[in-house]
């Protein structure tokens, strides 16, 4: 783990401040950043206003060469970053490597997009006039961004915003502000290479909640994209109303997997293992519930805990060839799974797992077994999202029912039914709640090309793939009369002088 060679691959000078970042790997420091002040924040924002006078005038498919040039640059530098994003986040090198490739994968689905940003044309009730509908830049857009996913999910909306016009004043989570600080850096070798851009165009603010608060309430940012918890969500939500801005909010998930009498559990089980114990339980869209027909309760339950035994020796340094499960983030996210499993313990029959591993060798950092509790049905408890690996595999008797249970939740991001029934699949598919509902694969690892986000207390916001774009910009619906005559009121109305 050599952050300062990886820094320096990735052109970074090492940064200078007394706010100490530490990696979960071994719980050690790797470097200190400065925090913003209130003046520094207010000199960003200012920045990249005066950048956004600039580039809305920019053609957007000339806008599309700078992040095909940043698309490059990402290619260029995937190894250093994944491996920066292993040491900053703890995930493990192969999925910072998937990480980067989003990034990647979000400037091409850009650059095409770039070319299309496409408005309507509306047909007329009134002679020789037409109506158009036009999308126009937006304006700066605030980023706030969570660590489990510490450089891609600035890159969708990057992408995007700069594409529509939009220049993007991020926020990342203060457990990861070196990898922004990474993407930063290649991101100006992309403007270096693509022959200069307003310096407000792109740019890193690093602090806590209050540095949060100013973005969220800064009525310059008509946009605050935010992605985090429910709590965090419940506070910028409003504040962002209350100043007429427009928030997009990515926040918890508690995603659930079907399994029914027909599934097939050579494909469903891999699927359910990687959404239970991959990223060690930290994405949003992590598989919380496994949701399974009674008949299958059992065989669930100890195939999916056989496979994590299995693994017990895959825990580990994430940059480590064959590791499989890295640490979790901190001793805060260690606390919060002990406590969710204690209260599980009410509930549940039998819990497997969650005990901490390879304290021993790091002390100040927090391996788990991943942990599943074997329920009689759904409680409480399981309606909490706890953001680590801890699986309730909870048995359902009709399909109807295991919908209702699916849907009784409050969070609504991912959700998954393993069947080879296409009655049950589609029925699944129109009463599952979620943004996201797949059949035959897991609750994670969405594409990118797809809208990508969740109903009631995941926040509603669409981001990456599809029509997301359209956040990013604002509409205007345009009419305009060609003729010579006195022109035609709408709706018919005389108004005769
Ligand atoms: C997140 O956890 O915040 O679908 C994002 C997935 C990833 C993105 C997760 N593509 O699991």
């Amino acid at each position: 783990m050599d952050v300062r060679e990886t820094l320096n691959l990735l052109n970074v000078a090492p940064p200078v401040g007394d706010m100490p970042v530490r990696t979960p790997i071994d719980g050690s420091e790797i470097g200190r950043v400065a925090y913003d002040t209130k003046d520094s924040l207010d000199k960003k924002i200012a920045a990249a206003t005066a950048a956004f006078r600039e580039w809305r005038e920019v053609p957007a498919p000339k806008r599309g060469d700078l992040v095909r040039i940043f698309g490059n640059v990402l290619r260029d530098h995937k190894e250093p970053l994944a491996h920066l994003v292993s040491i900053e986040c703890g995930k493990i090198l192969e999925e910072g490597r998937g990480e980067v490739q989003e990034m990647i994968d979000v400037c091409d689905f850009a650059v095409g997009l770039s070319r299309q940003l496409y408005g309507l044309t509306i047909q007329s009730e009134r002679p020789d006039h037409t109506m158009q509908e036009n999308w126009l830049p937006l304006g700066p857009v605030g980023v706030i961004s969570a660590f489990n996913f510490p450089v891609a999910v600035w890159a969708w909306n990057a992408a995007l915003a700069l594409v529509c016009g939009d220049p993007v004043v991020w926020k990342p989570s203060e457990k990861t502000p070196m990898t922004a600080l990474a993407c930063h850096a290649l991101f100006h070798q992309a403007v270096l290479r693509y022959g200069g851009a307003h310096p407000g165009l792109c740019s890193v603010v690093h602090g806590a909640r209050d540095v949060g608060e100013w973005l969220v309430d800064d009525p310059r940012l008509p946009l605050v994209s935010a992605t985090g918890s429910v709590p965090m969500g419940r506070a910028v939500g409003p504040r962002v109303a209350a100043r007429f801005g427009r928030s997009l909010l990515e926040l918890g998930g508690n995603n659930a997997v079907v399994v029914t009498p027909s599934a097939d559990l050579g494909v469903a089980m891999p699927s359910i293992l990687f959404g239970s114990v991959g990223t060690a339980g930290q994405r949003c869209t992590s598989t919380r519930r496994v949701i399974v027909h009674e008949s299958l309760h059992d065989q669930v339950f100890s195939t999916l805990t056989k496979a994590i035994n299995g693994l017990k020796d895959r825990i580990g340094d994430p940059l480590e060839e064959g590791t499989l499960i890295g640490p979790l983030i901190d001793k805060q996210a260690f606390d919060a799974m002990q406590a969710s499993i204690a209260a599980t313990k009410k509930d549940a029959t039998e819990v497997f797992g969650g005990e901490r591993v390879l304290a021993d060798k790091y002390p100040d950092a927090y391996y788990v077994v991943p942990a599943v509790a074997k329920m009689p049905k759904q409680t409480e408890n399981v309606h909490a999202e706890t953001f680590a690996p801890l699986t309730y595999v909870i048995p359902y008797a009709t399909i109807e029912e295991a919908m209702q249970i699916h849907n009784a939740v409050p969070q609504g991001l991912s959700s998954a039914i393993m069947t080879t029934d296409v009655r049950e699949a589609e029925y699944f598919k129109r009463h599952s709640d979620c943004g996201i509902a797949n059949v035959n694969i897991g609750t994670s690892g969405a594409e990118i090309g797809g809208a990508f986000g969740g109903e009631k207390e995941t926040g509603g916001g669409r981001e990456s793939g599809s029509d997301s774009w359209k956040a990013y910009m604002r509409r205007q619906t345009s009419t305009t009369y060609f003729g010579t005559e006195r022109p035609a009121l709408a709706q018919g109305i005389k108004f005769e002088v």
